[in-house]
């Protein structure tokens, strides 16, 4: 088990689209589980293997649960191959991402989806989502295609996010 490093705006590996899986094998057993490590040390919810520098089709979402927010290991959800069936109505969240830490923003998306992929053993499986699991979900499905979500942002957002990034460069010295 290993934490791997993240990375970060504006590296261009984050701009890769990652390609489909084939092999279901213990590598792939043991990437995901260091992304699980990963995700929990630097305190997200979900994450791209793209992430970590690996261009595979590969995402991870593992989602608070009740009251004091406790993200159990055995709910995190392992998809791999992803394909939105279909989508309904819209939502607005705040977004944020481990690749582009400190800056949070609403992005809309699609409220509801199915969705269509493979678990760590190449069996196909479809999930319904809405609220935080289908934001999550499309969030993530983005990194796959080199999307982040500060792409999706208005120009007066976008002009924003420019300038507060510009400024944590230089406190960064
Ligand atoms: C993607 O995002 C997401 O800036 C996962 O300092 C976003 O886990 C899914 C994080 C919105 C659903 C809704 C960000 C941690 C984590 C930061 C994350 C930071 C520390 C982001
Ligand atoms: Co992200």
């Amino acid at each position: 088990m290993a934490v791997l490093e993240i990375l970060q705006y504006p590296n261009k590996k984050l701009r890769a689209r990652s390609s489909e899986v084939h092999v279901f094998d213990s590598t792939l057993h043991t990437l995901l589980e260091d992304m699980h490590e990963t995700m929990l040390a630097r305190k997200g919810i979900g994450l791209a293997a793209i992430q970590v520098g690996i261009p595979k089709r590969i995402l991870i979402i593992n989602l608070p649960q009740g009251e004091e927010g406790t993200q159990h290991p055995e709910d995190c959800l392992e998809i791999i191959n992803p394909v939105i069936t279909h989508t309904e109505g819209s939502i607005l969240w705040r977004e944020g991402c481990l690749s582009v830490p400190e800056f949070y923003e609403e992005i809309e998306r699609h409220a509801n989806l199915t969705l269509a992929y493979q678990d760590r053993h190449g069996e196909s499986k479809m999930l319904q989502a809405s609220e935080l699991l289908s934001v999550a979900i499309q969030h993530e499905i983005d990194h796959l295609n080199g999307v982040l979500f500060v792409d999706k942002l208005s120009m007066l957002k976008r002009k924003k996010f420019e300038k507060e990034f510009k400024k944590a460069l230089k406190s960064e010295g």
